[in-house]
């Protein structure tokens, strides 16, 4: 990207100055092969941070970007999942918790060179490659090359190893990336918070945040519990999908899993491979999201627990991301919109930057703690796309606008109040750069 001297700054703010601080973020938490989301509370390689960071990388250091991509799929396993953490070998094994000698991913057949954890992420790889191949121009035939066969086991791994019926399940409420939404409280119900288990770990994100912003204790507890029961069956998904106590079907993941296919497609297209496949498979899982995760009454998609097989009722972000599917009924593209912008969500209005997390009317929403209300940018930005996608470019623009202003008020913070604009969580975060810069070089190329 070149950042020109006096781009007009379409929101007001000094876009030259906010992409210039952006990129000194992402230069300050490279670490030679990738970008950690956090220097401090996330100090390794997070799987779908990589692909939020290569989409604004793209943007003024594309074979960085590419770099970001290929090395976090030098951390895939032989069954193709991309692990959540591909951990640095060069960081002490306790500066995050669950640190590599909790997952001990290296007891594991087919396990990657390095360590890493064993659960997965919403796979929004495929888009970010998409993006870079554009950004690389000639040189991007040979990283389109390279990093097809892993998007594509990754994909496989999704359909073979995780699917319930014909939608991918998570195992985890990390898997979802959305990690403490107030739609895991009645499933992580079923799990037992041992507070015990604190005995023999200690938190490492409350030495960087405050507690008030991150998950309680006791939730914290059940994360332990699911992912060492996963961990001690040998990440063994026949077992976890029979047995697990945690087994939930979300709208963003499987959306995003269907979009990861259109990107395949666009992919294969480059390398003069039949897109065919590609584009089957995403308006199977289209259809299969929209006829099994929407709700009308509710007015967007909503997540199912396999354990009842009943759709869990509370609004979150995560049920309009679904917007980034270009196949959507138009009835639905209508009320994912009257959703957005009405009582919940707010888009758009005088007093909301962003969309929140969580349903603004419920009594749990929390605008400070993680995931339980606070703004974030890429799900600000994923719905924005997926309003441009559908044509309601107005809207998607001003999200795009509150992307920047909500940094240029606060801060490249991790998450920001909706309604007052002050950030939480850590600071000099990486997505919240990337994104911004993606935001910006999208806004001055028209
Ligand atoms: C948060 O999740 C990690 C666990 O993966 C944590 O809280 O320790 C989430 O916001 C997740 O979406 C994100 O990928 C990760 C790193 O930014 O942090």
């Amino acid at each position: 990207m070149v950042i020109a001297a006096g781009t007009p700054a379409t929101s007001g703010f000094d876009h030259d100055r906010l992409a210039r601080a952006a990129i000194r973020v992402l230069i300050q938490n490279w670490h030679g092969h990738a970008t950690v989301p956090s220097r401090s509370l996330y100090p390794h390689q997070w799987s779908w941070d990589s692909a939020f960071i290569a989409m604004g990388l793209e943007h003024f250091a594309p074979r960085r970007a590419a770099v970001e991509v290929l090395s976090l799929c030098g951390a895939q396993w032989s069954d193709g999942r991309i692990p959540h953490i591909a951990f640095n070998p060069a960081v002490a094994d306790d500066a995050y918790f669950p640190g590599p000698s909790f997952w001990q991913s290296a007891e594991i057949d087919g396990h990657p060179p390095i360590d890493t954890s064993g659960i997965i992420q919403p796979p929004v790889h495929a888009l970010a490659a998409a993006a870079v191949l554009q950004g690389l121009g000639q040189e991007g035939q040979a990283f389109a090359g390279r990093v097809y066969p892993h998007l594509v086991a990754q994909n496989s791994y999704l359909r073979q190893r995780r699917t319930v019926g014909e939608l991918a399940a998570v195992v985890h409420p990390w898997e979802t990336g959305l990690d403490n939404l107030p739609t895991w409280d009645a499933p992580l119900r079923a799990v037992p918070s041992d507070l015990s288990l604190f005995k023999i770990y200690r938190r490492r994100d409350l030495d960087h945040a405050p507690a008030t912003e991150r998950p309680t204790n006791e939730d914290y507890s059940r994360y332990i519990r699911l992912a060492l029961a996963y961990r001690d069956s040998g990440y063994d998904d026949d077992e976890v999908r029979q047995n697990g106590e945690f087994l939930v079907v979300d709208p963003a993941f499987n959306a995003l899993w269907a979009r990861s296919e259109l990107a395949l497609a666009e992919i294969a297209r480059s390398l003069g491979q039949d897109p065919g496949g590609h584009l089957a498979e995403a308006e199977r899982i289209t259809t299969a999201v929209v006829d099994q995760l929407w709700s009308e009454s509710r007015g967007l998609f909503l997540a199912r627990d396999e354990s009842t097989a009943r759709l869990l009722p509370e609004r979150t972000v995560a049920g309009l991301i679904p917007l980034i599917l270009p196949g959507l009924p138009a009835q639905i593209v209508t009320s994912l919109y009257e959703t957005l912008t009405g009582d919940c969500f707010q888009a758009g209005q005088e007093d909301v930057r962003g969309v929140p997390s969580f349903d603004l009317t419920d009594p749990r929403y929390d605008p400070h703690r993680y995931w339980r209300g606070p703004t974030w940018l890429n799900t600000t930005w994923l719905v924005a796309s997926g309003l441009a996608v559908h044509h309601k470019d107005a809207l998607a623009q001003r999200l795009r606008d509150d992307m920047v202003a909500l940094v240029a008020n606060a801060g490249l913070r991790e998450y920001f109040n909706s309604q007052t604009g002050s950030g939480h969580g850590t600071t000099n975060f990486s997505w919240s750069a990337a994104l911004l810069l993606q935001v910006i070089a999208s806004g001055s190329m028209g």
